[in-house]
């Protein structure tokens, strides 16, 4: 292994001369690049050199060791010349080379696999903000998040790209929004091989990679010629005696025997998705294992009544076995020696599985606790507030792993190194003051399974909303065709309030059913079902609940009108369907889905006008006959 020594002093922080220790410069400069976070080789340095390789610029220079004066600190390598340190050099203090900075900088193929951080990613099915004890929700403990955001930070603004299952895990993998994946932006479709995902390139830049539970789904990532689920290679063997509702998976088990089985030597990334607390809840478990109703807070948009407490005790009881297995993680992890230069990143899915949550752009549906730790790089104990979508925690972890994201299907998240890096709490990168998400089809929930496509922008006080299609059932149709039957008529017609699949089959939503034509709490069901207008806004401060809308007041209409631009101008820079398709991106409805469809009447809407009925060929196989 080749090596140089170099010293490197500066006078104003940002540039610093290179040579060998005591005896010749080689000439060249190292320039930090704040826009990278990196030290970088500055064009000037020559192509050969002491320890230098020939033609510089065409060979990689992996940078796997430094050390300044006899400290050693690690570095990530990266094949652009660039290095980064892991605690930060003040130049501006080192004014002569004689007193400066010694630096070791090793020069290998690869950098050895103690330099890169582990990478634990524990996300859990439907947990909203603000569900954990750390952010004082008290019906809930969650030690294991709690020690996560103690040993780093805890985001209080943090937000999913997707407010269901399968298109906020492709987001998540390939670090993109929906509306730039194609299929994998619906639910329960498929997920086409040419958008990478961060486990496979980790795995190509030399580490093992694994997943417990539930990766990417639901959907068929066979179809699309994939050889195994996105979020690697499957560690689910083991198994353990778990309440009813609640998976048998013995994740922690399962973390554990994926730690034996990486090879000495190697980093890891794992994926620990939890089914929990995606429903069906035990009914009462919560209360069984002790958990008090009277501790919990009911959101705004559902009746304050016992039954309603009671289902979100049983929430809080599937979220508190997410985390014990996440605390045993941590456990093994902190007994292997490895917690220090793991980065730990604890989120969900989406949204709570509630009336107008989950599927929901709204906030129960989008805003979701985080947690991220990475003790040998961030200093801990802090609370931030900055806007933070959750594929900018897929940028994190390439930027922490030092491998490059896809050059082809270029990821749209943006790495919070910064904000790991920084000491401050609250807002602390004052760019980061808007987040994107949307759906598109999330069950097969009304005529013809058509989505409900909605984009939305969230900045610190505002949620502004787009609802394409407003003409449509927003948490789907009030009622199916019964017997699978397409036929049409009134007599094939099941109950009303029998539909609305977007929302999971609940005791909640039984509650709200049954109490329809209730004077007092009729309301809640229509909030959660009934048609929207296109634009909907939301003063968050004042109401988090998302219960009423400023759309259509004038005192509103120019803050309206700001964030309706920024956020057309993002989807039309990001090249959504929806904005810059002729025919209003109805390739979206083409996108096969791949679990059960259900049956509709057909719609007013579409019998007036047959030719806004989007072609869905996928569709017209399975039609019953
Ligand atoms: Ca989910």
């Amino acid at each position: 292994m080749a090596a140089m020594v170099l010293t490197i002093g500066t006078t104003n922080g940002r540039f610093a001369s290179v040579g060998t220790p005591q005896k010749e410069s080689i000439g060249c400069f190292v320039r930090y690049s704040p826009a990278v976070e990196r030290y970088c080789l500055d064009y000037r340095c020559p192509a050969t050199g002491p320890g230098v390789p020939q033609r510089a610029e065409a060979s990689p220079i992996t940078i796997s060791v430094i050390k300044v004066v006899a400290k050693p600190f690690v570095v990530a390598h990266d094949e652009r010349r660039c290095f980064r340190i892991s605690k930060p050099v003040n130049f501006a203090m080192n004014r002569s080379p004689a007193f400066g900075l010694l630096l070791l900088i090793g020069i290998c193929g690869i950098a050895s696999a103690a330099e890169r951080p582990n990478v634990l990613v524990a996300i859990s099915d439907d947990q909203s903000y603000p569900h954990a004890s750390a952010y004082g929700f008290e019906a809930i403990n969650t030690p294991a998040f709690d020690r996560v955001a103690k040993a780093g930070l805890l985001f209080r603004n943090a937000f999913t790209p997707a407010p269901g299952c399968s298109p906020m895990r492709a987001a998540f993998l390939t670090g993109r929004n929906i509306w730039q994946l194609e299929h994998a932006g619906t639910h329960a479709s498929s997920f086409a091989t040419k958008y990478e995902v961060y486990q496979d390139r980790l795995e190509a830049n030399g580490y093992f990679v694994g997943y417990t539970g539930k990766g990417w789904g639901p959907g068929n990532w066979k179809i699309s010629g994939r050889t195994r689920n996105p979020a690697g290679n499957d560690f689910s063997a083991k198994k353990m005696e778990s309440p009813e509702g609640i998976s048998n998976n013995d994740y922690a088990a399962n973390f554990v025997e994926f730690l034996q089985q990486r090879p000495k030597g190697q980093p890891f990334s794992f994926w620990y998705g939890a089914t929990e607390p995606h429903r069906t809840f035990k009914k009462g478990i919560g209360r069984e294992h002790g958990l008090d109703p009277a501790q919990v807070k009911v959101p705004d948009f559902l009746p304050d009544t016992p039954e309603i407490r009671d289902d979100i005790l049983d929430y809080c009881f599937e979220i508190q076995w997410f985390d014990q297995h996440l605390g045993r993680m941590l456990d093994a992890l902190e007994a292997a020696g490895e917690l220090e230069n793991t980065l730990v990143i604890v989120t969900s899915d989406n949204g709570m599985a509630f009336p107008r949550a989950k599927a929901n752009c709204y906030e129960y549906g989008i805003h979701m606790p985080l947690a991220v730790a990475w003790p040998a790089v961030a200093s801990g104990g802090r609370t931030v507030d900055d806007l933070v979508n959750l594929i900018d925690l897929t940028a994190t972890i390439y930027d922490a792993a030092s491998v490059d994201p896809p050059a082809e299907t270029p990821i749209a998240g943006r790495s919070i190194r910064n904000i790991l890096t920084s000491k401050k709490e609250g807002f602390v990168d004052a760019s980061r003051d808007a987040v994107y998400s949307g759906r598109e089809r999330h069950s097969s929930s009304r005529f013809n399974s058509l989505g409900y496509p909605q984009r939305c922008l969230r900045t610190p006080q505002y949620l502004y909303i787009h609802n394409f299609r407003p003409e449509r059932w927003p948490a789907g149709a009030p009622q199916t065709l019964n017997n699978g039957k397409s036929a049409d008529t009134a007599a094939d017609l099941g109950p009303m309030h029998g539909g609305y699949h977007d929302i999971d089959a609940c005791p909640s939503l039984s509650f709200l059913v049954d109490r329809s034509d209730d004077a007092m709490l009729g309301k809640f069901l229509h909030w959660a079902v009934d048609l929207r207008p296109a634009d909907e806004l939301f003063d968050i401060r004042k109401d988090p609940s998302c219960l009423n809308n400023l759309a259509s007041i004038p005192a509103h209409a120019a803050v309206k009108a700001q964030l309706h631009e920024r956020l057309f101008s993002y989807l039309k820079q990001t090249d959504d369907a929806r904005l810059t398709a002729v025919d209003g991106g109805d390739i979206w409805e083409t996108y096969p889905r791949y679990s059960s469809l259900r049956w509709f009447p057909t719609p007013d809407w579409a019998k007036e006008h047959p030719d806004r009925v989007p072609k869905q060929p996928w569709l017209e196989s399975k039609r019953p006959k």
